[in-house]
């Protein structure tokens, strides 16, 4: 299959709040560059670049006042004289009366954000709209017959929300894939989040629609990362009733305790007989993951991929996280050739 891959991924890295303290973040540029080494050096098929894309694509998943903001933040917080990066301060959470967008960037920050996790520097925007630009492109390859696809995004997306930004997501760009496919005639579409956070975006922007499944295995959100989605009791609303699948795992699961869940929903997404599957691809499963739960090793993702395969469904992969960065390309690429039976014995 082909990966979709820009550098200017490069162009984005931040820092993040750690242990009370300024560090750098986890999800750096090193990640996508170890992931793209590993397709070439397992010959997964040809990189290529993206297709520019204007504002309109990512609206639709997004609101329109959110992706103004996100395309002008940089400009706005360094009108104000600051060159440090722009970091929402504050929220507003339960009970605070206003609703109304505030005028100001740091009263704008904080209103389009569910935590302090996505930073903006001046080259965020360019990187954000490459990486969702990479999906998009999936997307057109998939409308042109291909079987499957892979789009390297970075940074990630399934946090972003239709009106937020969090946990190193800005854009989502599997959101924005699906909801391509929808507008170009698809009549159902599943997305499967792998990831081991919940992807609160993706369900946000999904939930009351019954044309897009999303489905997402993750680690219990009372003790994990986002902390306030991912309960099984969310089921999507009106229309969207049932069509929101939320499969929480204890943390230290298995590969054991996590394939019978995937095949649950495998099985669910081959019900919903959908015309194209974004899987929304995160390596942060595995063992050796530093700020996740689960214990998948590089085999295992070889048989993930194989089970996303037996639903025969055209298949967009798009790449969230994975920390590990010494073995997430191994990891993520072992899905993408399970996914095409190139298992060795
Ligand atoms: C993004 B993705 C650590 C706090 C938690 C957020 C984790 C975001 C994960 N400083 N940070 O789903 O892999
Ligand atoms: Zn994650």
């Amino acid at each position: 299959m082909q990966t979709i891959y820009s550098s200017d991924h490069r162009l984005h890295h931040g820092v993040e709040l750690k242990d009370g303290a300024v560090s750098d973040s986890f999800e750096k540029p090193a990640r996508a560059e170890t992931v793209l080494k590993q397709v070439q050096a397992a010959g997964l098929g040809d990189v290529v670049a993206p297709h520019a894309y204007d504002h309109a694509s990512y609206v639709g998943a997004h609101s329109e006042r959110y992706v103004g903001f996100l395309a002008s933040a940089w400009d706005e917080w360094s009108a104000t004289g600051r060159s440090c990066q722009a970091l929402p301060l504050v929220w507003p959470v339960r009970g605070l009366p206003s609703t109304a967008m505030p005028q100001f960037i740091d009263g704008k920050l904080g209103f389009f954000s569910m935590d302090a996790g996505s930073p903006i520097n001046a080259g965020t925007w360019k990187a954000v709209s490459a990486s969702a630009n990479s999906a998009l492109t999936g997307i057109d390859l998939l409308s042109r017959g291909e079987k499957a696809a892979f789009a390297l995004c970075r940074p990630p997306g399934h946090h972003a929300g239709r009106e937020y930004m969090g946990g190193y997501c800005y854009l989502n760009n599997a959101a924005i894939a699906a909801q391509r496919c929808i507008e170009q005639g698809a009549k159902r579409v599943a997305v499967l989040d792998v990831d081991f956070h919940h992807g609160n975006g993706t369900q946000d922007i999904f939930y009351d629609r019954n044309d897009v499944l999303f489905v997402s295995i993750h680690g219990e959100p009372s003790v994990s990362f986002p902390y306030f989605s991912g309960f099984s009791d969310e089921r999507g609303i009106g229309e969207g009733e049932g069509f929101n699948l939320n499969m929480p795992l204890p943390k230290g699961t298995d590969m054991d305790g996590y394939e019978p869940v995937l095949q649950h929903a495998c099985s669910a997404i081959g019900r919903h007989a959908p015309d194209a599957l974004v899987v929304s691809l995160g390596v942060d499963t595995f063992e050796g993951d530093p700020i996740s739960h689960f214990r998948l090793r590089t085999p295992d993702y070889l048989r993930v991929g194989e089970l996303l395969a037996s639903l025969k469904v055209p298949t967009l992969f798009v790449m969230e996280g994975g920390y590990m960065v010494d073995e997430i390309g191994v990891n993520a690429v072992n899905v993408l050739l399970g996914f095409e039976g190139r298992i060795q014995a």
